[in-house]
């Protein structure tokens, strides 16, 4: 029998790479408990080199956190998840699509690195105009290209890239709510799958819980107006 699964996660504001399987798992109404760590707390220093063998977050653990069995990394979760539930649909039934899928969140892990540096997650917060330079433009004009192209191939079964909530769409959603903090606007697809994502069930219940954390971490707000 499997064991319950824990999903160590940080700050919801903050912590994109926490956010993508912990909406997977919501999207595909897998059970799941969560272990929030926050960044630079007592609770972190105690604990992430027994919750975390990278150090980082998020860890899917089966059985106790820290006790049990550990996937780490967002890429690694996602293959694990397809392992332990194969009826849930993690990626695309179809082998071309589920290849497609892959393709993107690998894309999304390891690329696009300029609008990731340029503009942090930060959920409750508004700073239009900000982190904007030639490389972001790039990396923007490159997802609004992926949007509507997987839409267009691959989506007609529902409102997400292939159709049912998936892996692909949990690796993007912390770039639909990164769009909407900077006051990025998509065009055409692109834009209706932005706000079905946002729409979605997992994106939302998190978004709700990270717009109410007061913690204020400098590092991820290059933006903010001092504090004193
Ligand atoms: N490649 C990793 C990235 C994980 C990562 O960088 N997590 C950040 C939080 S969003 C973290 O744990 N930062 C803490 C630190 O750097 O000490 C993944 O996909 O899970």
């Amino acid at each position: 029998m499997l064991a319950p699964l824990a999903l160590v996660i940080a700050n919801k504001n903050y912590s994109s790479w926490s956010m993508r399987p912990w909406v997977l798992l919501r999207g595909r109404e897998i059970p799941f408990r969560e272990r929030m760590i926050k960044f630079e707390s007592q609770d972190w220093k105690d604990n992430i080199a027994q919750l975390s063998p990278s150090g980082l977050v998020p860890v899917l653990w089966e059985g106790e956190p820290g006790k049990g069995f550990a996937t780490w990394d967002t890429l690694a979760i996602a293959e694990r998840l397809h392992e332990l539930f194969p009826g849930h649909a993690i990626w695309p039934a179809d082998s071309q699509a589920r290849a497609r899928a892959r393709s993107v969140a690998a894309e999304m892990h390891s690329g696009l690195r300029a609008l990731r540096a340029a503009m942090p997650m930060n959920i409750r917060s508004r700073y239009p105009g900000k982190g904007m330079n030639e490389g972001v433009g790039r990396d923007i004009s490159r997802i609004e290209f992926l949007w509507s192209d997987l839409r267009s191939r691959y989506g007609r079964g529902g409102p997400y890239l292939f159709g049912e909530f998936c892996a692909a769409d949990a690796f993007f959603a912390p770039v639909a709510t990164r769009l909407v903090t900077y006051g990025v606007e998509l065009k055409g697809a692109a834009r209706v799958y932005q706000q079905a994502l946002l729409d979605s069930a997992g994106v939302k219940a998190w978004s709700a819980d990270a717009v109410k954390e007061t913690e204020f971490v400098a590092e991820d707000e290059p933006y903010a107006s001092p504090r004193g």
